[in-house]
């Protein structure tokens, strides 16, 4: 797929998830390494790393992926042409694999923190949430889902239909029905997946993510979040903080339904790293004050242009 096709399923939404938009961008880019010179690919990978940067402004995992890629051809263009194709193919094709791998070990190590007879919660659609659950009811542990709706586009439908697919007990609520749900069932844990994760730890994710955040500390539930490397944002240390994406107020209501009023669309929100006990990254678990030193170490490519 081109990349202005992929740029345009991101933004319609066709292609959508974190880490989804990160790989489906890496992919597009790599199909633009021929060209008539080196200069002339580079050139062509940054037009269009402008325009899939720009589809969608919430998940940093975009512009990480974009600037990666960019970052391989630099470091390949001294290369002679048919070479420069060949070994940055290939260094793309390892940074999607090692999403790939990403996702899997982090759904191996989520699983170890679910026991037996645990009633967990979570919000909207995480492909890395969704792989953490079918592992562990691979791994035979019993234990039952609570999902959100997720409105105004319902990805927690997406969830749930891939629960069901995996034979875990899933129940189906309305966002507001969060916190009832917590109590009346004793959810022992909620698991999210993430956009963003900032250098001070702070998560942004699919709105309401933050109000189910609160309640889960107002019962004393521990909240969890399941985020690759690729989600962490290496410019929130230069203090570049995340942009909240506001949606088309059409997916909310119909336009002049009801006269006289504003309508907003926000789709993230920021939980705040105080509230979050621990995050799930391939690298094992840490606590959100760790991410500092995961965005050093991981990122040292892109911060050693700062
Ligand atoms: C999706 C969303 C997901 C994260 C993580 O929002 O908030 O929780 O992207 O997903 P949207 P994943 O539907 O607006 O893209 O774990 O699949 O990367």
């Amino acid at each position: 797929m081109t990349a202005d096709k992929t740029a345009k399923d991101i933004r319609n939404m066709r292609i959508r998830g974190a880490l989804d938009i990160a790989i489906a961008a890496a992919r597009a880019m790599r199909k633009e390494l021929d060209g008539k010179s080196t200069a002339a690919v580079i050139s062509n990978l940054k037009k269009s790393g402008k325009t899939l940067k720009a589809a969608r402004p919430t998940a940093v995992s975009l512009p990480n992926a974009v600037d990666y890629v960019l970052y391989l051809a630099e470091k390949n263009k001294k290369l002679d042409a048919g070479e420069f194709t060949r070994t940055t193919s290939k260094d793309i094709q390892k940074f999607i694999d090692d999403q790939e791998r990403a996702l899997e070990r982090i759904a191996e190590i989520g699983a170890n923190l679910i026991d037996s007879n645990d009633t967990i919660l979570t919000h909207c659609n995480s492909d890395t949430v969704v792989a953490l659950f079918e592992r562990a009811r691979k791994e035979g542990k019993k234990f039952k889902v609570i999902c959100t709706e997720t409105r105004p586009r319902f990805q927690g439908h997406l969830t749930a239909r891939a629960l069901a697919k995996a034979k875990i007990p899933t129940t189906l609520v309305v966002d507001s029905a969060a916190r009832l749900m917590m109590k009346e069932f004793k959810v022992d844990k909620v698991i999210v997946g993430g956009d963003t994760v900032l250098a001070n730890g702070d998560l942004i994710n699919k709105i309401g993510t933050s109000q189910i955040a609160v309640a889960a500390r107002d019962l004393d539930i521990d909240f969890i979040a399941a985020v690759e490397s690729i989600k962490f944002s290496p410019r929130s240390i230069e203090g570049e903080m995340a942009k909240i994406e506001y949606r088309d107020t059409k997916e909310v209501i119909k336009p002049g339904k009801i006269r006289g009023i504003k309508v907003l669309n926000p789709a993230f929100d920021i939980t705040p790293a105080e509230m979050i006990d621990m995050l799930i990254t391939e690298e094992g678990i840490i606590p959100p004050q760790g991410a500092y030193h995961l965005l050093r170490e991981k990122f040292g490519w892109d911060l050693s242009s700062f």
